[in-house]
C-alpha cells in the first residue's frame, strides 16, 4: 500500500477540501471547507479508504457497523465489504408507515457496533446518533473518524467514555499540502488561528475598477455608463423625484454637470408632455453628456410590461436609457425591453422589505442570465458582472420616518462595493441642489478610490 500521505494527497484531488473564505451555518468564516463525500465517487479510494480506517481498530470489538448519515453511509459499507462486520443502517428520520424503526438491518440487543463518521467538528451529529442506537439495545464503544476538524468534538466524545479513532486531523493535512506547495504560509497562518479558536483575519479583495469592470460588462449602456463614470469622475446617480417639469429640468440644469445619470419617477410629474418635458431634457442629457435612468419598477408579466414600456402618456422606450425592473415576474418577462438596459431589482432599501437572502439569490440569478440586464439595485454585494446601484444614500439622516434607510456613501463603496449611489432628497431638497451633487460626488469618487 502506498504511504498515508500519499493517499491523502490522491484524496485531495477528488476536491474534498477548499482553501478560501467560507461562511459556515454558524456565520462564522472559516478558512477551510471539507466535503469528503467524493471519496465515495472514486471506487479504488474507497476500497482503500475503508481499510486504513480497519487498520486502526481493536476489530474482535465489534459485532456491527454503522455510518452516520449520509456522508459516512458509503464508507461503513465499504467497510463492511472488507471486514465481513455486518452492516446496520441508521435512518435520518423515522419511517412515516410501518414499523417506525430509527435502526435498519439485523441485530440483537446487547451487540457493539462501530460508528462510522467522515468528519468530526463539534461531535453534535455523533451525539444525535448515538442515543438513538443505543435505544435499541445495542452499544457504542468505538468511533472511527476520517478528518479531525480539530474543534473539541474529539474531546467531548472521548470524555464521554467513547474511543475516538482518527485517520487524519486538519493540521495533519495543512503540513502535508503544505509540504507539497498546495498551501502558502499566509493561508496556514489563517487556518491556525482559526483552530485556536482566533478571528481570522482574510485579505481583503481588491474591489474591481470602473477600467476593469469595461472589460467584464458588454452590455451597452454598461459601457456607456462606465465611460461616463471615468471621464467625469463622478458614480452619482441623482433622484429628481420632483413633480413639475419646470422643478425637473431646474434640477437637471444645476446637477447635470456632476452626474452619471439622472433618475427619474416620471409618473409623479403634474404637467408631463413628451415634447416639453423629454425634448429638453434629453438635450440637458447631451450637453451635460449624462444618461436618463426612468425608475419604473416595471413588476408585470411581460405583455403588460411592453405596453406599459411603449404606449400611454409617457412612452418610456422613447426616451429612456435604462429602466428598472422587478423580476419578480421571471426571466421571460425581462424580454420586452429591447433597446434599454435594464437594472433588476435584487433588494429594497426600505425598512421591513420581503428581498431576503434567497429571494436576492433567486432574482440575482435571473439578472445574470438575462441578456437585457446590466446591473441590479441592491444594499448587499451582488456579481462583479453586474454593476451595483445603491440607492438609500444620504449623509446627514439615517432615515426618513416612512421606512427609507439611509446608509453613507463611505458604506455603500467599502462595505457593498457598489458602484453608482442614487441619492434623491439629499440633493434635491438641499437649499443648494448644486452644491449637494458636488459635494456627493466628490465624497462619493474619493469613496470609490479609498476602497481600490
Ligand atoms: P431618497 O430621497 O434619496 O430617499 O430617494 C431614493 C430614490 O431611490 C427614490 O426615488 C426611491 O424610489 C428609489 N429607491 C429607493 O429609495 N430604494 C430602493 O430600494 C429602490 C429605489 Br429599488
Amino acid at each position: 500500500m502506498e504511504t498515508k500521505k500519499e493517499f491523502f494527497l490522491e484524496c485531495y484531488k477528488l476536491g474534498i477540501i477548499k482553501f478560501g473564505k467560507f461562511t459556515l451555518k454558524s456565520g462564522i468564516e472559516s478558512p477551510f471547507y471539507v466535503d469528503l463525500r467524493p471519496l465515495a465517487s472514486d471506487p479504488k479510494i474507497l476500497k482503500l479508504l475503508a481499510n486504513y480506517l480497519l487498520e486502526m481498530l481493536p476489530l474482535d470489538n465489534f459485532d456491527l457497523i454503522c455510518g452516520v448519515p449520509y456522508a459516512a453511509l458509503p464508507m461503513a459499507t465499504a467497510m463492511s465489504l472488507e471486514s465481513y462486520l455486518p452492516l446496520i443502517i441508521k435512518r435520518k428520520e423515522a419511517k412515516q408507515y410501518g414499523t417506525k424503526k430509527m435502526l435498519e438491518g439485523i441485530y440483537t440487543k446487547g451487540q457493539n457496533c462501530l460508528l462510522v463518521e467522515d468528519v468530526i467538528t463539534s461531535g453534535a451529529s455523533l451525539l444525535e446518533t448515538i442515543p438513538e442506537i443505543e435505544k435499541e439495545g445495542i452499544t457504542v464503544s468505538d468511533i472511527v473518524v476520517v478528518l479531525d476538524r480539530q474543534q473539541g468534538g474529539k474531546e467531548i466524545l472521548e470524555n464521554k467514555g467513547f474511543r475516538v479513532h482518527t485517520l487524519f486531523t486538519i493540521s495533519e493535512v495543512c503540513k502535508m499540502l503544505r509540504e507539497e506547495g498546495h498551501l502558502s504560509l499566509e493561508e496556514v497562518g489563517r487556518i491556525n488561528d482559526f483552530l485556536a479558536g482566533n478571528v481570522v483575519k482574510f485579505e481583503e479583495e481588491k474591489r474591481i475598477s470602473y477600467e476593469e469592470k469595461l472589460n467584464i460588462c458588454d452590455h451597452s449602456v454598461a459601457q456607456k455608463m462606465l465611460k461616463i463614470a471615468i471621464e467625469k469622475k463622478s458614480n452619482l446617480i441623482v433622484s429628481a423625484d420632483v413633480t413639475s417639469t419646470k422643478e425637473l429640468l431646474d434640477l437637471a440644469e444645476k446637477v447635470g454637470p456632476h452626474i452619471v445619470a439622472l433618475k427619474t419617477h416620471i409618473d409623479i410629474l403634474l404637467d408631463f408632455d413628451l415634447d416639453e418635458t423629454i425634448l429638453p431634457l434629453k438635450d440637458l442629457a447631451t450637453k451635460y453628456n449624462f444618461l436618463l435612468m426612468e425608475d419604473r419598477k416595471f413588476a408585470d408579466i411581460g405583455n403588460t410590461q411592453e405596453l406599459q414600456f411603449s404606449y400611454g402618456t409617457y412612452k418610456i422606450s422613447q426616451w429612456a436609457d435604462l429602466v428598472t425592473a422587478q423580476v419578480i415576474a421571471g426571466y421571460d418577462s425581462l424580454d420586452c425591453f429591447r433597446n434599454v438596459g435594464v437594472v433588476a431589482i435584487l433588494e429594497m432599501s426600505s425598512k421591513g422589505t420581503l428581498t431576503d437572502a434567497s429571494y436576492r439569490e433567486e432574482a440575482t440569478k435571473i439578472a445574470q442570465s438575462h441578456p437585457n440586464v446590466f446591473g441590479g439595485v441592491a444594499q448587499n454585494k451582488i456579481p462583479n458582472e453586474l454593476l451595483l446601484f445603491t440607492p438609500g444614500i444620504n449623509q446627514s439622516t439615517s432615515g426618513d420616518g416612512k421606512g427609507q434607510q439611509y446608509n453613507t456613501p463611505e458604506h455603500a463603496f467599502t462595505q457593498l462595493e457598489t458602484d453608482f449611489i442614487i441619492v434623491g432628497r439629499g440633493i434635491y431638497k438641499a437649499i443648494d441642489a448644486e452644491k449637494a451633487a458636488l459635494s456627493y460626488k466628490i465624497t462619493g469618487w474619493n469613496a470609490y478610490e479609498a476602497s481600490l
